[in-house]
């Protein structure tokens, strides 16, 4: 690995730590993102190298063709019912763990897994480490139906919330509205900076249309924080 870029060394070494958490017989969440791919990586290494008796629960269709093409036992959450350990990435944490995630437009089954789970570690490059949650758009998933009716109506609430901006956008995949697995769109809220994540996230999912939000509040219990150098912390 000497040969990576110090921003794919500080996900790389972020993931490795994290899979040191998996214990034979676990069922495991499996992140979406680059560094919870480099995560998968890992982990199937680890599985094949000690022999774990592992099944992988995958917040994307993306991860679950990682993991089956590593050969790691893909579950659905049903069949599991419960989740030992979820390990994803993030695009922002703060002080307190709480996280902004959602770049990868997965967050409804991140957020559904890492709330199924015993205890949920998130892996994530020093750059996501903030003071204040914000910098980083919010993505909210929204159903296509009647999705500018919403996106107004989640205007009008930010109106009155603790944020610097109020700017929306729905997210595009080129010249076509970015689709995610469930179907839904994605809108962005761009923040610059949450006074109350806490208080945002609950009105937010009052707004008809809004399915989730990308505000992880009270959800993480672990960050390991990968750095350029090769060094790791865990907070
Ligand atoms: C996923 O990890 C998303 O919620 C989040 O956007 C992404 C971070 O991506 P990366 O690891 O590629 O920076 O869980």
């Amino acid at each position: 690995m000497t040969d990576l870029s110090p921003i794919d060394k500080a996900k790389f070494v972020a993931a490795k730590r994290a899979v040191d958490y998996v214990q034979d017989g676990m069922r495991i969440g499996l992140g979406t993102g680059s560094t919870a791919a480099w995560m998968v990586r890992c982990l199937a290494e680890k599985m094949q190298a000690e022999g774990l008796d592992i099944v992988g629960v995958p917040t994307s269709t993306r991860t679950a063709d990682l993991a089956r093409e590593l050969g790691i036992p893909v579950i659905s959450l049903d069949e599991a019912k419960w989740l030992d350990l979820t390990i994803d990435g993030a695009d922002e944490f703060d002080g307190e763990l709480n996280l902004i995630k959602g770049g990868g437009g997965a967050l409804l089954q991140e957020k559904i897994v890492a709330t199924a789970s015993d205890r949920m570690v998130v892996i994530a490059d020093a750059a996501k480490d903030v003071t204040a949650l914000g910098a980083f758009p919010l993505p909210i998933e929204v159903i296509p139906f009647g999705w500018q009716t919403t996106k107004a109506l989640v205007e009008e609430t930010l109106i009155n919330m603790d944020v610097l901006g109020r700017d929306t956008s729905l997210r595009m995949n080129d010249d076509t509205p970015y689709v995610t697995d469930e179907g839904n769109y994605i809108i962005d809220l761009h923040l610059r900076r949450i006074g109350n994540a806490r208080q945002l996230s609950l009105v937010l999912n009052q707004v008809p249309g809004v399915v989730e939000n990308g505000l992880f509040i009270d959800i993480c219990d672990v960050v390991i924080i990968g750095h350029g150098d090769g060094r790791v912390q865990v907070r």
